[in-house]
């Protein structure tokens, strides 16, 4: 059965097996990984708040806030450490909005339409 924690993240209940299903669960741990490589500051090995303000544009992400920016990190960083690494930034995208998953990419919005339908 699913251990469904309901914080405001219910719609991922359908989301995450749909984008598995579609992807597979290689291809879907991939993307995360290419999410994960584009934003990460090199220099510190994990994503930062630098790093993700600079590099956010490449996922569509331009008009992001400092405000949001600073949110997305400290939602995501579960051992306080002020960046993600990798496993928290996926933890971190498992819980964001869809919304966010398809500006970083069409095929991820392919597979929560399909979903829907
Ligand atoms: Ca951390």
């Amino acid at each position: 059965m699913m251990d469904s924690t309901r914080e405001g993240g219910v719609v991922f209940e359908d989301f995450f097996p749909a984008m598995m299903e579609k992807l597979g669960a290689d291809g879907f741990m991939k993307e995360l990984c290419n999410g994960f490589r584009l934003l990460v500051d090199e220099d510190k090995g994990v994503i930062t708040f630098e790093s993700l303000k600079k590099k956010s544009g490449l996922l569509g992400l331009k008009d992001t806030s400092d405000e949001e920016v600073i949110c997305m990190i400290r939602e995501g960083d579960l051992d306080g450490d002020g960046g993600l690494d990798e496993m928290e930034f996926c933890t971190l995208m498992f819980r964001l909005s869809p919304a966010l998953m398809r500006d970083s990419s069409e095929l991820l919005a392919e597979a929560i339409n399909f979903d829907e339908m």
